[in-house]
C-alpha cells in the first residue's frame, strides 16, 4: 500500500446527508469521499476510504493497514465514546492517526465529550464540518513527510 491515507468511518455515517442536517450538514458520505480524494491527491497520496457499522470490521481494517498506510484518519462515530478495542487497535499503528468529528462533540451531550481514541491519536479535529476530513488528510501528509 504505497503512500496511502486510509479514512475509516464508523457506524451510521453511511446515513450522512439523510437526517440531522442541522448537526452534520447536507453532504452525503459519497460527497465526503470525493472531498477526501481531492485532499489526498493534493497531498500526493492515494486514498483508501471505508465505512462500516461493525466494530470488528473497523478493527480488522486497522490491522490490515496498521503498518502500511502513511496515516489513518478516523471518524469512528459513536464507537469513539465506547470502544476500548478500537483504541487498542489504533494504538498499534506505526503511522499517524488523526481523529475527526464533523460536529463539535464538546458542545453536545456529555456522553460525547469523552473519546477513547484521542489519547492514541496524533491530532483531533472537531466541529469543522466535513472539511475536517480534508484538514486531517493534510496533517497526515505533513506528518508523513516529516517522518520520511
Ligand atoms: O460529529 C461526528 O462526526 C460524530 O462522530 C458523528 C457520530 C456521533 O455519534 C459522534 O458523537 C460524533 C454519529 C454519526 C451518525 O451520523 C448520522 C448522520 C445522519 C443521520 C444520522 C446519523
Amino acid at each position: 500500500m504505497e503512500r496511502t491515507v486510509v479514512v475509516l468511518n464508523g457506524p451510521n455515517l453511511n446515513l450522512l446527508g439523510e437526517r440531522e442536517p442541522e448537526v452534520y450538514g447536507r453532504e452525503t458520505l459519497a460527497d465526503v469521499e470525493a472531498l477526501c480524494a481531492k485532499a489526498a491527491a493534493e497531498s500526493g497520496l492515494r486514498l483508501d476510504f471505508r465505512q462500516s457499522n461493525h466494530e470488528g470490521v473497523l478493527i480488522d481494517a486497522v490491522h490490515e493497514v496498521r503498518t502500511s498506510a502513511v496515516g489513518i484518519v478516523v471518524n469512528a462515530g459513536a464507537l469513539t465514546h465506547t470502544s476500548v478495542a478500537l483504541r487498542d487497535a489504533l494504538a498499534t499503528c506505526t503511522a499517524p492517526v488523526v481523529e475527526v468529528h464533523i460536529s463539535n462533540v464538546h458542545a453536545r451531550e456529555e456522553f460525547r465529550h469523552h473519546s477513547y481514541l484521542s489519547a492514541v491519536s496524533d491530532a483531533v479535529i472537531v466541529g469543522c464540518g466535513t472539511r475536517g476530513y480534508a484538514f486531517a488528510i493534510a496533517r497526515v501528509a505533513e506528518l508523513a513527510e516529516a517522518a520520511r
